[in-house]
């Protein structure tokens, strides 16, 4: 695997080309889209982040999202962060709607489940456990994989700040094994990655610095990883959110009809069953 980066591809201009659209997807496994969602909306959402680090003591309540950092992300209750972030919001505004609806070409479903992420830069520490080892979201959520997962940033990435790095194409081999990896956590367990030698060294990964407003749509197969904040000067948080998006006629699993905050608490059931080993009694 490289640690080198190409860029994503600006896919904007194909927004309104069914067949254009389709025909990168499905070769590339993801659509990149600069400034299609409402830069007001994420904004709110970036600021109902804050203002939940400002509630739950992380940060001082004079922190405005330019002078933000926080000490630690593990050391924050992800699940009463969810209380502040208003995520459905903006995922199911009628203006971010309109582009899922254009990118499926058809009504769509937007998963409960979201991941938020504010995390503060780890340069010079080892690297965070509990970033996200190269995987397929396929192999976490199902039981169809129709899926596409949908990234944003709430504050401007650089290469620095990190963010999600995805391996161009790599969905069209479909479901690749995934063993455990030490060095990455979630409550505790370690999780399950795609070992090196499942990724070719001919398979391209593409990160691209992001600004609020862009998205990027990866395929259920597609294969991708945390990039890490390592930033110095100046230090920067890292905050985005990521959910899944499937057409609105597809079977709602686990997953799509279970708030993040709820799903983590069952180890057999959805996203759970895959990090802690358990066998799934519902997907
Ligand atoms: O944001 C990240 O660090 C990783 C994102 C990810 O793995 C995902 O969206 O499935």
């Amino acid at each position: 695997m490289t640690d080198t980066f190409s860029d994503y591809v600006d896919c904007t201009p194909l927004l309104d080309d069914r067949e254009a659209l389709d025909r990168f997807y499905d070769e590339h496994g993801y659509l990149y889209l600069r400034g299609a969602l409402d830069r007001e909306l994420v904004r709110t959402t970036a600021e109902q982040m804050l203002e939940g680090l400002i509630a739950l003591g992380h940060t001082a309540p004079s922190t405005t999202l330019d002078t933000l950092t926080i000490e630690s992300f593990e050391a924050v209750d992800e699940v009463a962060m969810h209380d502040y972030v208003k995520y459905d919001d903006l995922w199911n505004h009628p203006s971010t709607l309109k582009v899922w609806e254009k990118v499926f070409g058809e009504p769509v479903f937007v998963f409960k489940s979201t991941t938020i992420r504010y995390y503060p830069s780890a340069a010079g520490s080892e690297e965070p456990s509990f970033l996200t080892p190269l995987h397929q979201d396929g192999f976490y959520i199902g039981p169809n994989k129709d899926f596409r997962t949908a990234w944003v940033p709430l504050l401007a990435t650089t290469p620095d700040i990190g963010g999600v790095a995805v391996a161009d194409g790599s969905h069209k081999k479909g479901p690749r094994q995934h063993v455990v990896t030490e060095n990455f956590r979630r409550f505790g367990h370690a999780v399950r990655g795609i070992p090196a030698e499942e990724f070719g060294a001919d398979e391209q990964l593409l990160f691209s610095p992001m600004e609020p407003g862009d998205v990027i749509l990866f395929h259920a197969f597609m294969c991708h990883k945390s990039i890490p904040n390592v930033s110095v000067d100046p230090v920067g948080m890292r905050m985005s959110m990521d959910t899944r998006i499937q057409p609105a006629s597809s079977h709602r699993g686990f997953n799509a009809l279970t708030p993040w905050a709820d799903s983590a608490k069952d180890p057999s059931k959805g996203v759970m069953s895959k990090i802690t080993g358990t066998p799934a009694t519902t997907e």
